[in-house]
């Protein structure tokens, strides 16, 4: 880890009105998974959310963003960043086990997919950012290795209760242009390394390292405003946008 604290924007993923029974206690009140990324500027590609079924999650309610699920840890986190109203202070509304927070309907900022779910990742850790992540198949070798195992194996869908209609229309965006590597980079150097699944920890390792500085020096956005701008000069601006339309806020740990 560096020497300071790593900033995320945490995306705010709606959860989609009627409430699931899990949730039912919080109606009339909005409810967000938040998802902590470093890479605001791919959120036009989202199609799902990541939970780990095995990690404890936790609601709690913020000043003036409704209520949050995410881990006990980051609330603890948030709390010291002026998410409640006691510094240092937050109520756990509920607890709830990753696996009850599957197959949940979300609307999430800037993707072309009006609804998106939440869909079971195992090779989330608990001790980083908010134990959720959102998915960008198009650009994150680990989005796309996780999504490819759920849509090429009908019974892990079935262990966690995920219908087909949750996954099999959710297609990569193309969404960034790579020089070398396309418009779906995370597609490209999944079949050039020949990735099995999202447990391949080396080859995932070897496809971050060569899609991620490639994309944000010469990476170009194919979409949104900002289309046709490399990535390193309007990344800021993206954020900004996505906290200024109130789908986002920043988290430091
Ligand atoms: B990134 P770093 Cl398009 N466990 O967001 C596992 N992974 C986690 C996590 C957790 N608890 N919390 C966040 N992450 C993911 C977008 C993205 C990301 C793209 C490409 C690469 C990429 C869409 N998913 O990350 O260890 C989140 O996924 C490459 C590492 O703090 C977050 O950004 O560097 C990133 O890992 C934070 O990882």
């Amino acid at each position: 880890e560096g020497a300071g604290p790593q900033e995320y924007t945490l995306i705010k993923l709606e959860v989609i009105k009627p409430y699931p029974e899990v949730l039912k206690s919080f109606e009339g009140k909005p409810v967000s998974f938040v998802a902590a990324t470093l890479r605001p500027e791919t959120m036009y590609g989202q199609t799902n959310c990541w939970i780990h079924p095995d990690i404890k999650y936790i609601a709690f309610e913020t000043v003036n963003n409704g209520i949050f699920i995410c881990t006990n840890r980051a609330a603890r986190n948030m709390s010291y960043q002026g998410f409640t109203v006691k510094d240092g202070d937050f109520k756990v509304e509920k607890e709830i086990l990753g696996q009850d927070l599957l197959g949940i309907a979300l609307k999430s900022p800037l993707t072309c997919y009006p609804k998106i779910y939440s869909l079971p990742m195992l090779t989330i850790k608990e001790d980083k950012g908010t134990g959720i992540v959102t998915s960008v198949p198009s650009d994150s070798p680990d989005d796309y290795a996780a999504l490819v195992d759920l849509q090429k194996k009908p019974a892990f869908r079935e262990k966690y209760g995920i219908e087909d209609d949750m996954i099999l229309p959710y297609k990569p965006v193309p969404i960034l242009e790579i020089p070398e590597y396309g418009n779906l980079s995370a597609v490209y150097v999944y079949d050039k390394l020949k990735i099995q699944s999202q447990n391949d920890k080396e080859k995932l390792t070897q496809a971050k390292e060569m899609v991620y500085l490639k994309g944000f020096y010469d990476g170009v956005l194919l979409v949104g405003e900002y289309k046709g701008s490399k990535i390193q000069d309007v990344k800021k601006n993206l954020q900004a946008k996505l906290i200024k339309e109130n789908g986002a806020v920043i988290y430091y740990e």
